[in-house]
C-alpha cells in the first residue's frame, strides 16, 4: 500500500514504520493517524510478518499531534473538540498497537512529545537513540496526556515519577529514561537502526503465536486480577501447546538443536 505520511516495508518477516514528516519532526495529522491505523491493521493480517519497528524519519521521533492541524474539526469560534479526535483516532490506534499479536519495537531516534510520547510507550520494546529525549508536553499547552500516556506511565516509572514528567514537563533525556525504566537500551544514534533490526530479526524468528499470546497476558496483567491472569495463562497455554512451534521447541531441545520456529 502507498501511504503519504509514513513510509512502510516488510523486510524478512520484519515490517517497519517510519512516520515521515521530518520537517516538523514528525507531528501527527488525521491522515497519518488513520495511516498508521491502516499499517497496524495490514500487519496484523499478514501471517508472513513476525515484528514490528516503529521510528521516526529526520532528528525526531514525534512531537505528536500537528499543533497547526488541531481542534476535533470544530467550526471557526467554536471550543474544540478533542474528545472527538482522540476517541475516533487516536485511541483506535493505541488499542490496534497493544492488541497487535506482535512484538513492535519502537527505534526512538529523537524527541518523543506529547501524543508522539504515547506511542513510544505503546510500543512494547523501546531502543532509544543517545539523542532521544521524552516529554510530557501536554502540560504546556493547557492539556492533559492522552493516547496512553496516563495509563502508561505510572506503571513503567511508578507514580511519583509520571507526575513529575507529567506536572512540570520536562524532556527526560535517554540516559535518564534508561535509569527510570522507561526503555530497554540506548544506543548511538547511528546504530539505532541497526540494533532495532537486529533486535527485530531475533523476535521475528520466536514462536509468534506464543509472543502474541504473551503480550496479551502482559496486558491483562496491568489492569486485572490474580486469578483472570491466572485464567488467561491457562487459556494461552492451551493455545500455545496447539501449535507447531511449541512441538518443533520441544524436538530441538531433545535433539540439542536450535529450534527453527515457522510462527504457527
Ligand atoms: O485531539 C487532539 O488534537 C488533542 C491531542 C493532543 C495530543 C498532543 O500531542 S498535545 C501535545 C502537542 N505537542 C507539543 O505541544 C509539542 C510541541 N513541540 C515542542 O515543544 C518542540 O517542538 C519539541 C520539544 C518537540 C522539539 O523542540 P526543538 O527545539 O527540537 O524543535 P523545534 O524547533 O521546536 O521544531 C522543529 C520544527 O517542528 C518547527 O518548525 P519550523 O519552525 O522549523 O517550521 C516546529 O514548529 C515544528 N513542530 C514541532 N512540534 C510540532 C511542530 N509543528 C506542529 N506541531 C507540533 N507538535
Amino acid at each position: 500500500m502507498n501511504y503519504a505520511t509514513i513510509l512502510f516495508e516488510v523486510d524478512n518477516a520484519v515490517a517497519t514504520i517510519t512516520l515521515n514528516r521530518p520537517d516538523v519532526l514528525n507531528a501527527l495529522t488525521s491522515e497519518m493517524r488513520r495511516e498508521l491505523l491502516a499499517a497496524f491493521q495490514d500487519i496484523e493480517q499478514d501471517t508472513d510478518v513476525r515484528a514490528v519497528i516503529l521510528t521516526g524519519a529526520g532528528r525526531g521521533f514525534c512531537p505528536g499531534q500537528d499543533l497547526r492541524d488541531m481542534g476535533g474539526g470544530a467550526p471557526a469560534g467554536q471550543a474544540p473538540q478533542l474528545r472527538n479526535t482522540l476517541r475516533d483516532e487516536y485511541n483506535p490506534l493505541i488499542l490496534a498497537m497493544r492488541r497487535l499479536p506482535k512484538p513492535i519495537v519502537g527505534a526512538i531516534n529523537g524527541v518523543a512529545a506529547g501524543a508522539g510520547c504515547s506511542l513510544a510507550l505503546a510500543c512494547d520494546l523501546r531502543l532509544a537513540a543517545d539523542s532521544a529525549s521524552f516529554l510530557q508536553a501536554f502540560i504546556k499547552i493547557g492539556l492533559v496526556p492522552d493516547s496512553g500516556s496516563s495509563f502508561f506511565l505510572p506503571y513503567l516509572i511508578g507514580p511519583a515519577r509520571a507526575a513529575e514528567m507529567v506536572f512540570l514537563a520536562e524532556p527526560v533525556k535517554a540516559d535518564q529514561a534508561l535509569a527510570m525504566g522507561l526503555v530497554n537500551r540506548v544506543v548511538p544514534l547511528p546504530k539505532l537502526m541497526a540494533e532495532a533490526r537486529e533486535l527485530a530479526n531475533r523476535l521475528a524468528q520466536l514462536p509468534t503465536v506464543a509472543i502474541g499470546q504473551a503480550k496479551r497476558q502482559l496486558n491483562l496483567a496491568l489492569s486485572a486480577d490474580l486469578e483472570t491472569v491466572l485464567e488467561e495463562e491457562a487459556r494461552g497455554q492451551q493455545l500455545a501447546s496447539a501449535t507447531a512451534d511449541h512441538k518443533e521447541g520441544v524436538a530441538a531441545f531433545l535433539e540439542k538443536r536450535p529450534p527453527n520456529f515457522q510462527g504457527r
